[in-house]
């Protein structure tokens, strides 16, 4: 049966990323700072929440520049990050995005063209499709930090009863009950919950997996800010959709406690991801 959650160790470092949506650039910074942080500290996570594919359209790429204007590496990305993952199996882990289910017969999604699906597979061979559904097929949907924080694309509604409900998920539509489907949609398609709604998901998954959460981390979202809050308990840090001085992303000490979102302080649990180019600049 595929496991479809992990549980982070209460010790070291997460990194978490979400919604690359083809950017190849904020990839390769997010792998750097992922190799630096583990040379330093072994027990250093990654957890990318998912949408590694489907980038902007030459129209986009054209009317906003400063948000959209890069090359589509989503096939990159993706041989980029089953390397990743089989150099550090315990360390790197893919949570799905919509955008990359739709790879595995989910809605296929229209962002950026009629049918992205169609679109991007029309441009790989038939080996690279399979590299891409194997990396999406063996993908998670939740990642549990004990510190307190829920890992996940969107931000699930109280549907999300107990994690271990997501194992077993065969993310092929064809095979999946009601009541799977219904958990693929609201951890992969859900956000903006209200402050009751998620708080009663955090305490029931609580409940039966023996934690204390108390926020819900996660992508599918955009804001030109780099980062948005919602009550008290959601966060999203955003790479895609921000203009590169603004791209944040998450970095949890395992050992700590995160009680609300006002525990993810911009600046220091939340950085920007080429923060490092303006260091480089001023020295
Ligand atoms: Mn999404």
């Amino acid at each position: 049966m595929p496991r479809r959650h992990r549980v982070l160790p209460r010790d070291g470092v997460a990194l978490v990323s979400t919604d690359l949506h083809g950017n190849l650039d904020d990839f390769l910074a997010l792998s750097r700072r992922f190799e630096q942080e583990r040379a330093r500290c072994p027990e250093t996570h990654w957890v990318q929440l998912g949408d590694l594919v489907h980038a902007p359209d030459d129209q986009a790429r054209s009317e906003q520049p400063a948000l959209y204007d890069f090359p589509d590496g989503s096939m990159a990305i993706v041989d980029g990050f089953s390397a990743l993952l089989a150099k550090h199996p315990e360390h790197v882990h893919f949570v799905l995005g919509n955008h990359d289910y739709a790879h595995l017969g989910g809605p296929h999604t229209s962002k950026f063209h009629p049918d992205e699906v169609t679109h991007l597979e029309s441009l790989l061979s038939t080996e690279q499709r399979e590299r891409m559904h194997r990396l999406f097929y063996g993908a998670l949907l939740a990642v549990v930090a004990p510190c307190g924080v829920l890992l996940c694309h969107g931000s699930p509604d109280e549907t999300l009863r107990d994690i271990r409900l997501l194992d077993g998920i065969p993310l092929h539509q064809a095979s999946t009950t009601r009541q799977q489907r219904r958990l693929l949609q609201t951890v992969l398609c859900s956000y903006g919950q209200t402050d009751a709604v998620s708080r009663a998901m955090l305490a029931q998954v609580s409940q039966h997996g023996g934690w204390d959460l108390r926020l819900v981390i996660h992508g599918h979202d955009r804001d030109e800010a780099g980062f948005f809050v919602e009550g008290n308990h959601q966060l999203c840090p955003v790479l895609f959709g921000a203009p590169r001085h603004s791209k944040r992303f998450v970095r949890l000490d395992l050992a700590a406690r995160y009680d609300d979102v006002r525990a993810l302080r911009d600046g220091h649990e939340l950085l920007r991801l080429h923060d490092a180019d303006h260091s480089v600049a001023d020295a």
